[in-house]
């Protein structure tokens, strides 16, 4: 072998050791701690804590909702009657749990905007080890009625409200994540499973299309949250990227409720049983932009442009106005104020930003916005005018209006221009003029000689 060849081949050694050293470190930053690609939530590894440094889990979920279910036996409610999930007259009994069913006994939601998406996370409890797990999350835009006393209920849903199926087998590796959507109008054959609307319709499998992960624990685990130990095979945990399964695009959509279900089997026409009762949530892709404008020593008409199609594009506001954009799709944005009228010139912008990924950066006249879903952004413009001179109109005024005491002041009398009344006199120079020194509590010349010269005081430039 020539010498060429040996660099050659020690050269292309050389090469390849760095770029698979690169590709490990490409595959760790997409890949932090089992995250779903975007996300930094550990949402497959089949535990509640943190286990790389600058991620999150459910010890740190962002926007964490908790839903418990009441203690099993005989007063844990369930639905009964047959209810499916298609089915929005359910009946809640309870004492029902079939023993080789699904115990639930907790839930947890997060949610959060991260990388230009919103993400969802899913986590369940249950009490029972049993090898397949079969759970339904329920997430309404509309808040639902009390679960937790027994009868008949109806379920209030809307169109768009989601179900994330959730299907693990024990040994049958990781959870089959799927995401269906509530269909009131249409062709039935847009229903899953019934052939009737309303329905469940337009299933998407979540883990095929790569848009969702989960796990469920292979060992015990602990919940720092709810401070239990859960054996292996009873906790379940699942991210979704909301915006890539098509959950949330241009238009605004809140989810303002979640509850848990278990089904009776991997089939989705099978009968739910036990269910964690609805809480609160706030999953949102919209956020709000809020512009006020204050003006000093007068008022004008000041003009504004704005990036990311906030509709109206442009607006204009006068002192004391105000310009709300109310539903403001997750995403980047920008107002400024344009070059203000003759004589005034911006004094501040002062904004402040709330929620979580939502921020606001002020430079000159542009507030720079990030805003995620739920978030909020108000920002206030100062616009400022020196006040012109009128000093010569007041000075040519009739001479007894000039003798009006300027505002009052905490000590009018050291103000007074009339010598002979004022006490400070007692204490001031020979002159009979006022004292100096009874003076600075005035917004006038030190030594006012002639009562004419106070009115110029309430003109003076600032
Ligand atoms: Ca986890
Ligand atoms: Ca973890
Ligand atoms: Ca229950």
């Amino acid at each position: 072998m020539d010498v060429s060849k040996l660099r050659r081949r020690s050269l292309r050694a050389g090469i390849a050791v760095p770029l698979s050293v690169a590709l490990l470190l490409l595959l760790a930053l997409v890949y932090p701690g089992l995250a779903l690609p975007g996300s930094t939530f550990e949402g497959s590894d089949g535990n509640l804590v943190v286990n790389t440094a600058g991620n999150t889990d459910w010890s740190n979920a962002p926007n964490r909702v908790r839903g418990d279910d009441v203690p099993s036996g005989t007063g844990d409610n369930a639905f009964g009657q047959g209810t499916k999930e298609d089915d929005e007259n359910v009946s809640v009994v309870t004492g029902s749990i079939p023993p080789n069913k699904s115990d639930l006994t907790r839930f947890y939601v997060a949610n959060e905007f991260a990388n230009n998406s919103n993400y969802l996370y899913l986590a369940w409890e249950r009490s029972n080890v049993l090898g397949s797990a079969n759970m339904d999350f329920e997430i309404n835009q509309k808040t639902q009625p009390n679960l937790t006393t027994t009868g008949p209920k109806t379920l209030n849903r809307t169109a768009g409200d989601l179900l994330i199926t959730f299907d693990f087998t024990n040994g049958g590796g990781n959870p089959v994540l799927g995401l269906l959507k509530w269909v009131t109008s249409g062709p039935t054959s847009q229903c899953f499973s019934r052939n009737a609307l309303p329905c469940w319709g337009n299933r998407v499998n979540l883990s095929a299309a790569g848009f969702a992960e989960g796990a469920v624990n292979t060992s015990t685990v602990d919940d720092p949250i709810a401070g239990v130990s859960l054996p292996g095979l009873t906790f379940g945990e699942a991210a979704v990227n909301l915006t890539a399964a098509g959950v949330f695009g241009s238009t605004c959509e809140a989810f303002a409720s979640a509850f848990l279900k278990s089904r009776s089997s991997a089939s989705f026409p099978a009968e739910v049983k036990d269910f964690v009762a609805p809480r609160p949530v706030s999953i949102s892709n919209c956020g709000t932009i809020t512009i006020h404008k204050i003006t000093e020593n007068g008022d004008s008409t000041f003009d504004y442009t704005t990036t990311g199609a906030l509709t109206p594009a442009t607006f204009s506001l006068s002192n004391g106005g105000t310009r709300t954009y109310s539903d403001v799709v997750a995403g980047s944005y920008s107002v400024t104020e344009s070059a203000p009228p003759a004589g005034w010139t911006l004094k501040s912008l002062e904004c402040t930003a709330t929620g979580d990924g939502t921020s606001v950066t002020p430079s000159d006249a542009t507030a720079s916005i990030t805003m995620a879903g739920g978030g909020t952004v108000d920002c206030t413009y100062t616009n400022h005018i020196n006040l012109k001179p009128t000093i010569a109109t007041k000075l040519s005024a009739p001479a007894p209006t000039t003798r009006r005491m300027p505002a009052p002041r905490p000590s009018p009398t050291a103000t007074c221009p009339t010598p002979t009344r004022s006490p400070s006199t007692t204490r001031g120079p020979s002159t009979g003029r006022p004292s100096t020194a009874a003076t600075p509590t005035t917004t006038g010349p030190p030594a006012p000689a002639r009562a004419r010269s106070w009115s110029s005081t309430k003109t003076s430039p600032r």
